[in-house]
């Protein structure tokens, strides 16, 4: 007989059978809490899993915006609002041409567990469109972007639904949004987050996601002894979580010594030092070029063009550009090259075979829920210092996320006793961060009754 979360795995399959990845996501999450729903028979009795995977509102809208040539652009908008069980709708919005509902509820669903776990009061949202700020000129993404927010407005609010970056939203596209945003409400809230310092923004919320995702890395390492001093990392993409992942793993003494972007990588085998991320963060924040210059300008460096670093020797990879660029193949590849950690600060950046190849070759692997939550965990303390009229410093932002990193850490590793795979030498994060991040939601929907 099929089990509680077969059946719901099932009917979620039968009901959205073009939406690919919102599956991947809700089978990665229903799989593993087996478990936890065998021992507690509450969840089945409400009927937590149906309700779960269902967003409570889904808004999609057309966003019309005139381009410099004065022709008309029509874009579709979203916001997937997914739970609101224990806070306001919080997560990013996505400026890419792949975006689609099924995407953006695939993102939507795992930011309600992150965002459990961060341990901070925030439900889970998503949203985006389908426009693409590759080669557009500023006018042009803020058009898009006051166009966007002219229908987005009368669905969000500071106590409602907080959205923040994600892929191509970044501080100029907050920037534009919320001015937008406080021209038609005429009012000067913690609407969105990733907001700049200089008018609500938090002090490490730009660094906060490739921080925290090395803080992850750290932990997992403390627990067989170990630290990042020497190890040489795989990183991928090269926005804004790679950026700083690589900063914080120069920091701790490691050797990050690849990038890449959509068109292909770069192999740095003597490193990527500070100077030459600094000119990286300005050719991809400022130029808005391409990765493969990076080979161009540093003569040690060589560019791949069409392909993933993921052959390339190392000890960890931090895999921070997008959902499945790592499938069982290469999985298999990072492991036989002597990989023993990944953490992940994209989402989903693992297909469904390429996490059963990190489980059965017991290495130490961060799910994207937990490992990239720091991000998120920020935006959170930037609504608090929002909501108190107050900034905090540098080291005081930092501090806390470093310690919101060491809890979810250890909240994952400790519910990972649930897992079968589960020994003294072996941590099932992706079991024990799924249950801990289900754990909270689903009991405040019990309490909350059947809405
Ligand atoms: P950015 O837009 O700053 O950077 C995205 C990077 O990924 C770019 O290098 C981009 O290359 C590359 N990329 C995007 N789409 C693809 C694709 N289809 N194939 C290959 N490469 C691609 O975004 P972020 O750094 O903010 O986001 C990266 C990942 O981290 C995403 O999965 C996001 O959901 C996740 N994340 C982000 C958080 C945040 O706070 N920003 C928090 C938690 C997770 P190109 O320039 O060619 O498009
Ligand atoms: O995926 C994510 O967690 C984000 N893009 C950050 C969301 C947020 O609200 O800061």
């Amino acid at each position: 007989m099929a089990s509680y979360s077969q059946k719901v795995i099932e009917s979620v399959r039968a009901k959205n059978t073009n939406e690919p990845e919102f599956l991947q996501a809700v089978q990665e999450v229903l799989s593993t809490i087996e478990p936890l729903l065998t021992a507690e028979g509450k969840y089945e009795k409400h009927c937590i899993l149906e309700r779960i995977v269902e967003p409570e509102r889904t808004i999609i809208f057309r966003v019309p915006w005139t381009d410099d040539q004065g022709r008309i652009q029509v874009n579709r908008g979203f916001r997937v609002e997914f739970n609101s069980a224990i806070g306001p709708y919080k997560g990013g919005l996505r400026f890419h041409p792949s975006v689609n509902l099924g995407i953006l509820k695939f993102l939507g669903f795992e930011q309600v567990f992150k965002n459990s776990l961060t341990t901070l009061p925030m439900g889970g949202g998503k949203g985006g469109s389908d426009f693409d700020p590759k080669g557009k000129s500023d006018a042009e993404v803020m058009r898009f972007c006051q166009s966007f927010m002219t229908e987005l407005q009368r669905h969000i609010g500071a106590d409602t639904d907080v959205p923040a970056g994600d892929i191509g939203v970044g501080g100029r596209e907050i920037g534009y949004l919320f001015g937008q945003y406080k021209r038609l409400r005429n009012e000067f809230t913690g609407v969105l987050t990733g907001k700049s310092l200089n008018w609500g923004g938090s002090l490490i919320r730009p660094e906060a996601t490739g921080y925290g995702c090395v803080y992850f890395a750290q932990n997992m390492l403390a627990t067989r002894g170990d630290n990042l001093e020497g190890k040489v990392c795989l990183v991928s993409g090269s926005g804004n979580v790679a950026q700083y992942t690589v900063e914080k793993l120069l920091q701790l003494g490691a050797r990050p010594v690849t990038l890449s972007d959509s068109n292909g990588f770069i192999h740095d085998p003597d490193g990527i030092t500070q100077d030459k991320l600094n000119w990286v963060m300005e050719l991809k924040n400022v130029r808005r070029g391409r990765i493969a210059e990076y080979a161009e300008h540093f003569s040690t460096a060589r560019y791949y063009e069409g392909q993933r670093p993921w052959n390339v020797p190392c000890d960890c990879a931090f895999p921070s550009a997008t959902q499945n660029e790592i499938n069982g193949q290469e999985a298999r590849t990072l492991i036989r090259n002597g990989c023993r950690l990944v953490a992940e600060g994209a989402n989903m950046p693992t297909d469904l075979e390429g996490i059963g190849v990190y489980l059965s070759s017991k290495i130490l692997y961060g799910p994207a829920k937990a490992a990239n939550a720091g991000g998120v965990a920020t935006s959170g303390l930037e609504m608090s210092q929002n909501s108190q009229r107050l900034g905090w410093t540098r080291e005081e932002v930092d501090a806390k996320l470093f310690n919101i990193m060491k809890n979810i850490h250890d909240n994952a590793f400790e519910h990972a006793r649930y897992a079968a795979d589960t020994t003294k030498d072996f941590t099932n994060y992706v079991v024990g961060a799924n249950i801990a991040g289900f754990v909270k939601v689903a009991d405040s929907m019990i309490d909350q009754g059947l809405v």
